[in-house]
């Protein structure tokens, strides 16, 4: 079975930065693979939620459903999704065989991502404008056993997408 690659974190913690890099080496390997975006999907298939927890908790059950048709393909879906509660991703996870489902934690502070803050949101959240910001008013549950853990302040890119890669390699049944 085709491994699924999880990246869950904050709204600019680097997840879909990331994805691209992995899937630029993996393109480089001849191994397909295929980025599913939250924002992304959000345009399209998603666009008819929100962001309560009911409609993050579907809109997550959307993406490991497609991500589950992906691997079924023998391609690599890489999903860059906030993904905040752990009950979701761990129901992700089951549509998986074990050892197939890599959750890939980023770690990066929420005062780094603010800083960041490509889109604004962040100022926003503080100045009232918008509510249920994850991180800030929302919450985000970490996870408590991901198979790996970066933090995008600190670690090179490259790095990080060849221990991914070393990491899957080794514990995939692909
Ligand atoms: C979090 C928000 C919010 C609030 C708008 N909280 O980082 P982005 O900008 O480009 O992608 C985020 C997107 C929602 O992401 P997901 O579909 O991955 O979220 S979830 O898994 O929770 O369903 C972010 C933007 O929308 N955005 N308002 N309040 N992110």
């Amino acid at each position: 079975m085709t491994p699924c690659i999880w990246i869950t974190g904050l709204s600019a913690s680097g997840k879909s930065t990331f994805a691209q890099a992995l899937k630029e080496k993996l393109d480089q390997q001849s191994v397909g693979s295929y980025i599913l975006d939250g924002d992304e999907l959000r345009k399209g298939l998603c666009s008819d939620l929100s962001l309560t927890p009911k409609d993050r908790s579907e809109n997550i059950r959307r993406m490991a459903h497609v991500a589950k048709i992906i691997s079924n393909t023998g391609t690599i879906p890489i999903c860059a999704i906030i993904s905040p509660y752990i009950n979701d991703r761990e129901s992700a996870r089951q549509l998986f065989e074990e050892c197939n489902f890599f959750e890939i934690y980023l770690s990066t502070k929420v005062e780094v991502c603010a800083t960041r803050d490509p889109k604004g949101l962040y100022m926003k959240a503080k100045q009232g404008k918008i509510k249920g910001m994850t991180g800030i008013d929302a919450p985000y549950e970490a996870p408590l056993n991901p198979e790996l853990i970066f933090d995008t302040a600190i670690e090179d890119l490259n790095d990080m997408v060849n221990t991914t890669l070393t990491f899957l390699s080794r514990n995939s049944q692909h």
